[in-house]
């Protein structure tokens, strides 16, 4: 089952797709943002030199700094009264990232959206309960028009309020719900607390997103809830969730590109990697009108494969993004990233999938200290837990953490409205 024709178009009708409707974009976006003009002015090229996807490579990168230096608004390529909808990245310092839609993009959206609701195994006839953040976040209101766009049903309850999202996921019989995967663990452990077997539920599908999910955290979501979790990806820069989503096979997330063209970059040089291999994702707009981005940088880390997937969609595939490139944590010359600390925990039976990683400066030197917390019932030896804990982490980062903290459950706040944060980094503090 697809939303429409083109999650199966071929390769070359999908190229055509997008050649055209980059022209038309490149040409908006040279006559009416300045940031555009000046870019190819600086470059000596014209929009005519970008004719073919391929073509985007001669254009340098757009960067989160880009958007900050045109706060709030000269980003647009339309004027005021053409902005049907604001919404802003949910960064936590600096200025926001404000972006904005016309009718036209808000209904692109929806339909990228519904493609990704109609991917996850959903029809006009299930019940989705919005635990997304409405409001600035692009969550909510993003997740509720693709469900409303599919002509399900949408529950717009938002985050928070956890008891009642129980009550509701049980009186109302929801077949999904959109939310973080941390508060997909924390719903069931309310829903535990509060006596009911969240797994009798009819709940049949959760659709986690906006913040990294390993597998062994989406192995205990699925677990803990009987469900099957499926990853939707998206950032409020290009559009808000749904600019890709897993498929039922669970093997990478389908990125729709007639809308949103994406490449892989290597994070330091910013020259393209080899098909499959690592490195960072780069993503153009194809269809914008509000605010038309060429080449932006994301962050995130991830590879791509174009092969074709067994449910017959032939848009390529990202991985899972376990990480961005400025989570990478440097410790006294090692590398690593909080997913890989994540993955080592929940190798643990007797560990409850929460986390914290505190890194401070003590005369000039970088410590780590990780704090896990043990099951409800565990009552095995601490000593002997840590021990195993710590030999693990030290192979698989090739560091020791300076202190492993183990704690009773429930000891780690858990965050019941917005993005889980995990790294606590008090160098410079
Ligand atoms: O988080 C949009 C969204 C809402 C996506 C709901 C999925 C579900 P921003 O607040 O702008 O937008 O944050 C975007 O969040 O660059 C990633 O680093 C991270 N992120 C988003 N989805 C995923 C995901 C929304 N599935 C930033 N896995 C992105 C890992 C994700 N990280």
């Amino acid at each position: 089952m697809v939303f429409d024709s083109m999650e199966t178009a071929s390769r070359d009708e999908l190229r055509e797709v997008q050649d055209e409707r980059l022209q038309e974009m490149v040409q908006t976006a040279y006559e009416n943002v300045d940031y555009y003009r000046e870019m190819f002015d600086a470059e000596g090229l014209t929009p005519e030199d970008v004719q073919s996807v391929e073509d985007l490579s001669k254009l340098p990168f757009t960067t989160k700094e880009d958007f900050r230096d045109y706060y709030p608004t000269g980003m647009f390529a339309v004027d005021m009264e053409d902005v049907v909808r604001i919404h802003a990245s949910s960064g936590t310092t600096g200025k926001p990232k404000i972006v904005g839609y016309t009718q036209d993009d808000l209904d692109v959206w929806s339909k990228a959206v519904a493609r990704c609701l109609v991917a996850a195994g959903l029809g006009p006839d299930d019940v989705v309960q919005n635990a997304y953040g409405y409001g600035l976040f692009t969550g909510g209101l993003g997740l509720h028009q693709g469900v409303e766009e599919l002509g399900a049903t949408v529950i717009p309850i938002g985050g928070g309020n956890t008891q009642r999202q129980v009550e509701m996921l049980a009186d109302l019989g929801s077949d999904a719900i959109s939310c973080t995967p941390s508060y997909a663990l924390y719903l069931a452990e309310v829903a535990e607390d509060m006596g009911y077997d969240i797994k009798d539920l009819p709940l049949r599908v959760v659709i986690f997103g906006a913040e990294p999910c390993t597998e062994p955290m989406r192995n205990e979501i699925e677990e803990r809830l009987g469900v099957t979790g499926v990853d939707i990806y998206g950032l409020s820069e290009i559009v808000g969730p749904g600019v890709s989503i897993e498929c039922q096979e669970q093997d990478g997330l389908h990125i729709w590109e007639d809308y949103f063209y994406p490449e892989v970059v290597d994070p330091n040089t910013g020259e393209p990697v080899e098909e499959g291999e690592e490195g960072e994702l780069v993503l153009t707009t194809l269809s914008k009108q509000a605010l038309p981005v060429l080449r932006y940088r994301t962050g995130d880390l991830t590879r791509l494969n174009y092969d074709t997937c067994e449910c017959g969609r032939t848009a390529v595939r990202m991985d899972n993004i376990t990480g961005r490139s400025d989570d990478l944590i440097i410790i006294r010359g090692v590398n690593f990233y909080p997913s890989e600390v994540e993955s080592v925990v929940l190798e643990f039976d007797e560990v409850a999938p929460h986390y914290r990683i505190d890194i401070t400066r003590e005369d000039n030197l970088d410590k780590l200290k990780v704090t896990v917390e043990v099951v409800d019932d565990f009552d095995g030896s601490i000593t002997d837990l840590k021990g195993r804990i710590t030999k693990r982490l030290s192979n698989v980062l090739s560091f020791t953490p300076d202190e492993l903290n183990l704690v009773e459950y429930g000891n780690i706040a858990r965050t019941e409205v917005g993005k889980v944060q995990r790294v606590y980094d008090h160098r410079g503090q």
